[in-house]
């Protein structure tokens, strides 16, 4: 499992395609349209048919000012998920802020942890350390999702997400997690204005520096929709065009809902790149 999950990203020619599965209900983007064990499984089964490298199994909504729920609740919308492709071809990652998620989410086999916030939750670096095999992805946030559109400022947005980053990683791998197991993901829309999200997009390849596959999450986010106009399920073309940017700018794993048209767009950027000079 450690030498396939890390193989695949590591060894990947093309990006990676990581196919977002809600399981909550009210999914910013899908509007709770995928909240129900056998609905969520079906999502998912699409997805890999469309060409998803990677299941991110959600049962806590992330949007701005969204409340938590609690650790049952979300190992009952998303242990059954996590079961069902474990072992399977595809990766399964579960997006989950909460140490005892990520530990049932770990024993049932899932390959890797998508944390928001980064392991700084009490106890999530121990589990993480303990399991020797699971990925993780260390995302940025400034301050948490009830309240983190309220006013977010930086002096130099790259520079504090890089130092964010230099700082989680020396903190993961003191613990004895190592540094080929982490991604991280400037976490778009996560404490940041549109300008701050613009600055981020145009110099991901900055943050490509700390030797880390990165992850880009822009799919159907409001920074899409503050730039067209169109509402949250008509952001198809606006997050199609922000994950190919995030590519050439060195991303290595895109988080979508739409995983046909990304691919399809992939496809158009391998091909070009491909071609020769
Ligand atoms: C759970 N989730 C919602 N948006 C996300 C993003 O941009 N990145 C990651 N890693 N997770 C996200």
């Amino acid at each position: 499992m450690t030498q396939r999950s890390l193989h695949s990203i590591h060894k990947a020619k093309q990006p990676l395609i990581m196919g977002v599965v809600n399981v909550t209900p009210d999914s910013f983007s899908d509007g709770g349209l995928f909240f129900s064990t056998e609905n969520a499984i079906e999502h998912a089964k699409k997805l890999i048919n469309e060409g998803a490298d990677i299941l991110d199994i959600g049962g806590e909504s992330t949007r701005p000012g969204s409340l938590p729920v609690g650790v049952d609740e979300e190992l009952r919308r998303v242990i059954p998920i996590i079961e069902a492709f474990a072992d399977k071809e595809i990766l399964v990652s579960v997006d989950t802020s909460k140490p005892e998620v990520m530990r049932q989410a770990i024993i049932a086999g899932v390959d890797m942890i998508n944390d928001i916030n980064a392991l700084r939750s009490s106890g999530a670096l121990e589990v993480v350390a303990k399991s020797h095999r699971v990925l993780v992805c260390l995302m940025h946030m400034q301050g948490r999702p009830a309240d983190m559109q309220d006013n977010p400022q930086y002096q130099n947005i790259l520079q504090e997400v890089y130092d964010f980053f230099e700082e989680r990683i020396q903190v993961v791998t003191a613990i004895g997690v190592s540094r080929e197991r982490l991604i991280i993901d400037p976490g778009f829309g996560f404490g940041k204005t549109l300008q701050h999200n613009l600055i981020l997009l145009n110099n991901l390849r900055h943050l490509a520096q700390l030797q880390v596959p990165l992850l880009a999450g822009l799919s159907r986010k409001s920074m899409l929709g503050a730039v067209t106009g169109n509402s949250v399920d008509q952001r198809i073309h606006e997050s199609v065009a922000a994950a190919i940017i995030a590519v050439i700018n060195g991303a290595r794993i895109v988080r979508v809902h739409d995983v046909k048209a990304t691919k399809d767009a992939l496809a158009v950027l391998n091909t070009v790149q491909e071609c020769g000079r």
